[in-house]
């Protein structure tokens, strides 16, 4: 038995781990591990990015957040999210394509091969694969439904996602977009950036979510568009006419918590509305 730690900001979270499945050094240094208790785990550039333990904490509050926002979500795009935790979600929304835009082929290649969590979704003739840079891709593409980032940090390959001219494009090609956003807590200089900089959203609004395998477990995710609050009984109605009435069931999702998770700390949401009311 081993153990791997990633480090963040003066304190770490270490899981154990029973042996490293894979190691793959290119645009980005891509680890796979067989952890003790949390299943697969997926690490790149020592930044833990999924567990099967919790992936869909994360995976269905990043997805079905902004898919439920929307009235008829039809065309997806999916910045990043090369594991296919994000697409396979998407899916369960019955759009007609989903793009997947993910700079890093052999993050594609090593999920697939070890992990599996896309369970079949590359495999849907209504997903596409992209193998490019998320802002080259956005100059150059149709208009899309709903746009969805599924980044790495803001190091090295993901920085140019959290910067003004790509939630300009984003803005321009999506009806809505949802971006995960970093831990507000202890990744505050991540979020402040990232709000500063996303301010060509018509409106926009921040939830959390409860993701244990990333730093301190408070995760956050900023919603751009237009018309993004949804009434309840709204939202029960589409969560019951496609997911319920097809037989979907989630772990972590539902109407209830999608409202709820707009609710801030007050430290929070003191941090939000001083940036989003500027
Ligand atoms: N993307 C967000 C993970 C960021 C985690 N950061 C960290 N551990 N420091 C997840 C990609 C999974 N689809």
């Amino acid at each position: 038995m081993d153990w791997f730690t990633e480090y963040y900001n003066g304190c770490g979270l270490t899981i154990e781990v029973v042996q490293r499945i894979a190691e793959y050094r290119g645009l980005q240094k891509i680890e796979v591990y067989q952890t003790t208790s949390f299943g697969k785990m997926l690490v790149i550039d020592g930044k833990i990015q999924l567990t099967e333990f919790d992936e869909k904490f994360y995976h269905e509050m990043l997805v079905h957040v902004p898919m439920f926002v929307h009235p008829n979500p039809k065309k997806v795009l999916i910045v990043g999210g090369g594991d296919g935790g994000a697409a396979r979600e998407a899916l369960k929304h019955n759009p007609e394509l989903v793009v997947v835009c993910e700079v890093d082929r052999k993050v594609i290649e090593l999920c697939r091969r070890y992990i599996g969590i896309d369970s079949g979704a590359f495999d849907d003739e209504r997903v596409m694969v992209e193998i490019e840079d998320g802002k080259k891709y956005l100059e150059g593409c149709e208009k899309f439904d709903v746009i969805i980032v599924d980044s790495t940090d803001p190091t090295a390959v993901s920085k140019p996602l959290f910067d003004r001219e790509f939630f300009d494009l984003a803005s321009q090609k999506g009806n809505l977009t949802c971006c995960q956003s970093q831990s507000p807590l202890i990744q505050r200089n991540y979020f402040r950036t990232l709000l500063e900089n996303s301010s060509v959203f018509k409106e926009r609004r921040v939830y959390i979510s409860y993701v244990p395998t990333y730093p301190l477990g408070l995760w956050s995710f900023l919603l751009g568009g237009k018309n993004l609050y949804v009434e309840p009984k709204l939202l029960k109605k589409r969560f019951s006419e496609r997911f319920v009435k097809n037989g979907i069931q989630t772990e972590y999702y539902n109407p209830s918590i999608h409202l709820a998770s707009f609710k801030l700390p007050e430290w929070l949401r003191r941090e939000v509305e001083m940036e989003i009311q500027k």
